[in-house]
This record gives structure tokens, sequence and C-alpha cells, in this order.
């Protein structure tokens, strides 16, 4: 593996998730699943990983069992060859209180910066699915001579109030950076278009200390690194940002090539998925020269009976179809009944479909049972009382829940 510089990755998984509910409602933000058999958190992992990084602390708080779970047993590398990915649960190592932001997440854990002493920290978000390689944006930043570099990305202006958003000269210097604007700014020659903050940063480890403690004894601080680390460093001019444009991951096709999504809402969740399913996935998970790693579970493969099928769709293992299943993403261990439709879903694993009941426009988290015969997302009226329903009308089931 690359691996040089000396960088120790923190990757930022404390989030809750709250836009994601029921999704998160027992389970941290980046422990939520995604396209069939991954998790949130396995995107950077992978990108990461991949990259040659391999010194990686996940620090957890919020929920984390299943994410501390996942972690230690399907990213588990050697340590004898100085490679690990830990998670680092909240410490409380400043007293009796959880983090009260991502900077402080990082405040409170800097014994791990002091037992490591790497020259560069690449602070990364666990929230997002894309491919990436951060060597190049580390190779970029040891070159500038930056306190920090942080990953931009261009977005349409009207999603930009949900992200940190960059104004640069030409040198790549940040001059301004307004953490989730009411009114966001465009970038010169597109009033449609922002150049947004993806959450994504490289520090050199002397300017993280030193904002961190400047963060840490400033009381107006929320302690934020979106928020109060970034706008210290842009104030200084210290702060660089990396265009996600240069970005060159191997295998990527013109379609996927700079893709990144925010799933930070149902609809967003949902939507990336439909990314995944069409005959030219706009997502292509298929990409084996930047694969993205996970553990699948002991199962076999997927089966379709008696005139079960699936079309546009991603089937996971153990899955036993002998329903209708289209333009969906059904996760390892589901079962979709005779006569049973599912059209435009997302099912996690141990879904069960019973026979000619209808599912469409919907996400069944884990073993969510629909009932013979019930109709998901072909009543609104009535799905509305039962369940959730998001902003744009995806009909969500919370874990385990039984629908008649
Ligand atoms: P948000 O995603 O809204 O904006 P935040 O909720 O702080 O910011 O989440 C950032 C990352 O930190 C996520 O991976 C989350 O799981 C994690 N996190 C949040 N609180 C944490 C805590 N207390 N402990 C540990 N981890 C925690 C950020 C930036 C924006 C940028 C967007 C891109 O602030 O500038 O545009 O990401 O999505």
């Amino acid at each position: 593996m690359k691996g040089q510089p000396n960088v120790l990755g923190i990757v930022l998984a404390g989030g809750e998730g709250k836009r994601l509910w029921p999704l998160t409602a027992d389970r941290a933000k980046p422990a939520v699943p995604f396209g069939g058999n991954y998790r949130l958190v396995d995107f950077v992992l992978s990108n990461l990983v991949n990259a040659g990084f391999a010194r990686l602390c996940v620090l957890t708080q919020y929920k984390s069992h299943s994410l501390d779970r996942h972690i230690s047993t399907t990213w588990r590398l050697s340590s004898v060859l100085g490679q690990y990915i830990t998670p680092v649960p909240a410490q409380q190592r400043l007293g009796p209180r959880w983090y009260t932001g991502s900077a402080d997440a990082i405040f409170q854990s800097l014994n791990l910066v002091h037992d490591e002493k790497p020259d560069h920290i690449a602070v990364f978000g666990a929230d997002h699915v894309y491919r990436m390689d951060p060597a190049q944006m580390v190779a970029q930043h040891v070159d500038s001579g930056a306190g920090v570099t942080v990953a931009g990305i261009r977005v349409p202006r009207a999603e930009a109030k949900a992200f940190g958003c960059i104004d640069s000269d030409d040198q790549g210097r940040i001059t301004r950076f307004l953490e989730k604007p009411a009114d966001p700014p465009h970038v010169p020659g597109d009033p449609e278009v922002t150049f947004a903050s993806m959450g994504n940063y490289v520090f050199t480890t002397e300017a993280l200390l030193e904002a961190l403690r400047a963060d840490a004894a400033n009381p107006d601080s929320v302690h934020d690194m979106g928020g109060d680390i970034i706008p210290m460093l842009v104030e200084e001019n210290r702060a660089n940002v990396y265009d996600f444009d240069d970005n060159e991951v191997p295998g990527a096709t013109e379609r996927d090539r700079g893709y990144w999504r925010d799933v930070g809402t149902l609809d967003a969740y949902y939507e990336a998925h439909m990314d995944l399913v069409s005959v030219h996935p706009v997502f292509n998970l298929y990409n084996q020269a930047w694969p993205i790693r996970t553990a699948t579970p002991p199962l076999p493969p997927a089966k379709f009976v008696a005139g079960g099928s699936a079309e546009d769709s991603m089937v996971g293992p153990g899955s036993i179809i002998t329903g209708s299943v289209r333009n969906s993403v059904v996760s390892s261990d589901v079962v979709v009944e005779a006569g049973a439709v599912v059209q435009g879903s997302v099912l996690l694993p141990g879904v069960r479909v019973g026979r000619n009941a209808v599912v469409r426009r919907a996400i069944l988290d884990k073993n969510v049972v629909v009932a013979e015969g019930a109709l998901i997302g072909v009543d609104a009226e009535q799905d509305r009382e039962r369940h959730t329903v998001s902003a744009g009308g995806v009909v969500v089931l919370g874990k385990g829940v039984r629908a008649e």
C-alpha cells in the first residue's frame, strides 16, 4: 500500500441523522444500510483504504452499537503491519459530557493524535455516497502548504443551504466560507451553482491542534468543524479548496465521474438508491477498480422461483423472489411471495412481502413484514395515517414494523 505521507485519518461518525428518522431510530446515521450490502460508513472507509490510508479512527457517539460492531467485525486490519481501523466511542476525557459538536469530538480524542504523531490529519465525514481518491487531495494539501484543505464540489444553489459554501481565488485559496447560509452565494458566471464543502478536510497537524485549542477556549463557539474551525482558518488565510472535479478514480464511467450525494434526508436516501438501479446507473457500484468494501453475510445466491422476477433491480444474497420486483434495491435475506409487486422501493435485510401485497415508492427497514394483500404506496391518505411519509412522498416503515 502507498499511505505516504504520514497521515492519520479521523472519520466523524457521531451524527444523529434526525432527518433520516425512522431509519436512525436505533442506529447512528453512518450505520444506516445502503445499496443492498453496505452501510453509509463503508463509502468513506473504502475511499480511504483504497487510497492506502490504513490508520483510521472512527469517532462514534450517538446510538453507536451497530456502528461499532460493524466496524470491529468488518474492517479489521493487521495491527502487525501498523494498519488499523478502530471505532473510538466518546470517552468523556474532559469531564462527564458527550461531544458538543464535531470539533469537540476531535478535541476530546486528541490523545490519538499525540500517540500517532502524524504530519497530516484527514478528517472525513461518514454520511456520503461517493467514490474519491483522498490521496490526490492529500498530495495537493502537502504541496500547497495550507493549514487546511477543504474538498469542494459544485451543487445546485437551491440545495446549498445545507452546506458550507466556498468562495475561492484562482490560486485555490478560500476567501470566504459561509456555513449553511440562508442565501447561498453562487459561483462566478452561474447563478444556479454553488461551490460547497463536502465535509472532508485535510489538516496539517499543527494547524488543527492550534485551531482546536483556540476553539475550545472560545465560549461563543458551538465547536463545529464547518461552523467554527474552518471559518477560523479561512479568517487566518490558511485554508485552500480541493476541487472534487480534479479527482480521478480508476474505472469511473463518464456518467458516475464526480458522483457525490449527501443522503441526509429520506428523499435524498431514496433517490441515491434509484441512482443505482437504472440500466446505465448514475452511480456504478460495479466498478471493481475502486471497490466499495464491506462484509457480506454467509448466504446463498438470490433465488427466483415459479415466475418470480426482478428487472432494473439489485437483489441481495439469501433473497427468494416469487413475486415481481421492478426498479428496486432488495437487500439480503428478503422474501417476496407469489403475486406480490415491489416497485421503485428499497428493502433492507430480512424484509418479508406477503402474497399479493403491493409495495410502491417505499423504504422498508430491516425485518419489516408486509402482510398478505397489504398495500404500501397505493393510497396516500392511508399511508400518512399509518406510516412516515417523506416530503417527496416516499413511504417509510421503521425496523420490524408489521403492515396489515
Ligand atoms: P453537516 O453534515 O450538517 O455539515 P454535521 O452534522 O456536523 O455537519 O456532520 C458532519 C459529520 O460529522 C458527519 O459524518 C456526522 O456523522 C459527524 N458528526 C456530527 N456530530 C458529531 C459528533 N458530535 N461526534 C462525532 N461525529 C459527529 C457538514 C459541514 C458542511 C458541509 C457538509 C457536507 O459542516 O460545511 O457542507 O458537512 O455534507
